[in-house]
């Protein structure tokens, strides 16, 4: 024991080394984090400069990997909305193998880059690969004070204070998320949607010490041999992100379905052992809810995350996250995506892992120069 270390600091220094501290603390900061990332947006120039440069109704193409390419369809589903303009997402790799089909013959769109780290490869040689093609606006989206992308794009958001010590990206993700919807909001005017991003830390912050402990509790009592997520629209890729959540915390199998599609053949892996987790969409939930009792009958243990809950989805969920927030659900998206976020942290220690340290994970993937699909070695 070292000595002359006052109790308290050597019990604060435990506690930062228990296994999922980093990740919780991440988890568990989000409200807080947004009201700063999103102070942190416009306080720089980042919406100015984008406003003055970006070409109305032109199409927009969003790049990431893993967790940002996730993010990356939620964000081009979001942008294609607000800004009534085409945008497509696509996992950096598919760039770099077809960019003739991924960026057509003449000059590539405008585009947004997302990386937390700023140093991902096949991030950065993707944005190569748009200079190269004089794409108008290369937009980079990340948490690192100072990156590779930053040098590469012709203009970057930068959210420090969203970064994290965790090699999952939890903060980061919805972070990323309510500044590039904030972007939108501004480009497209859409003002209630503007207006909620103020009221939603405040909100958001009670309602996560409210439930925070049920959700890592439900994770921690029972075993489960397979995570499936499901979600329409939308709610399809944060299921996406979810399921990634949940394998990379836990190194479990977990997997993402469209809600209905369940039905359509993969319903056949539901048990007694199986957790399926609903994240019902506003538009969509007459549709979802009654798929929560079929999925029960089955004998499978349930979870929804839902805005407001109804009768017949009380009566099913072995766990009901309800947000019952009044805010456009665009913006509650943020709220909706932690619930899995803390199931992930709690099934990895159950299984007596450290979600801070990922099994087989590096916090950064960067690829060796070689030939092959990347510049060193790129068709493009
Ligand atoms: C992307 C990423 C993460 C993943 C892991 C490895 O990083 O693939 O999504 O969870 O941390 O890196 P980045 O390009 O957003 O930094």
């Amino acid at each position: 024991m070292s000595p002359g270390i006052h109790p308290a600091r050597r019990v604060a220094r435990a506690a930062s080394r228990a296994p999922g501290h980093h990740t919780l603390a991440e988890i568990l900061s989000q409200p807080a984090t947004w009201r700063e990332a999103l102070r942190e947006l416009n306080a720089g120039q980042t919406l100015a400069r984008l406003a003055a440069a970006a070409s109305p109704r032109e199409p927009w193409l969003i790049a990431g990997c893993g967790s940002s390419y996730y993010l990356a369809q939620i964000v081009a589903a979001v942008w294609t909305g607000l800004l009534h303009t085409p945008c497509r997402a696509l996992p950096a790799s598919e760039i770099l193998i077809r960019p003739e089909e991924c960026l057509g013959k003449g000059p590539a769109p405008q585009s947004i880059l997302i990386s937390r780290s700023g140093e991902t490869t096949e991030v950065l040689r993707v944005a190569e690969l748009l200079r190269r093609r004089c794409a108008p606006i290369i937009l980079g989206a990340t948490c690192a004070a100072a990156s590779p992308l930053e040098h590469v794009c012709s203009m970057t958001m930068k959210l420090a204070t969203a970064d994290e010590k965790s090699t999952v990206m939890t903060r980061s993700f919805t972070s990323l998320y309510l500044a590039l919807l904030r972007l939108a909001a501004s480009l497209g005017q859409d003002h209630a949607l503007l207006e909620s991003f103020s009221r939603l830390p405040g909100l958001v912050a009670p309602w996560l010490a409210r439930q925070e402990a049920a959700i890592r509790a439900f994770g921690r009592r029972r075993k489960f041999s397979n995570c499936v997520f499901l979600g329409q629209g939308l709610h399809y890729w944060l299921a996406q992100e979810a399921a990634l959540k949940v394998t990379e915390m836990s190194s479990s199998f977990a997997q993402a379905y469209h809600t209905l599609e369940f039905r359509h053949g993969p319903r056949s892996i539901a048990a007694r052992d199986v957790l399926i987790t609903f994240l019902i969409s506003d538009d969509a939930a007459a549709e979802e809810i009654p798929i929560v009792g079929e999925m029960k009958a089955l004998g499978a243990v349930t979870a929804v995350v839902v805005n407001r809950a109804t009768p017949e989805l009380r009566r099913n969920s072995n766990l009901l996250v309800e947000l019952a927030l009044d805010e456009p659900e665009l913006a509650r998206l943020a709220a909706t995506a932690i619930p899995a976020q803390l199931l992930g942290c709690s099934i990895g220690l159950r299984k007596g892992l450290n979600p801070d340290k990922p099994r087989n994970l590096t916090r950064v993937v960067k690829l060796e120069k070689k030939a092959g699909i990347v510049p060193g070695g790129s068709k493009a």
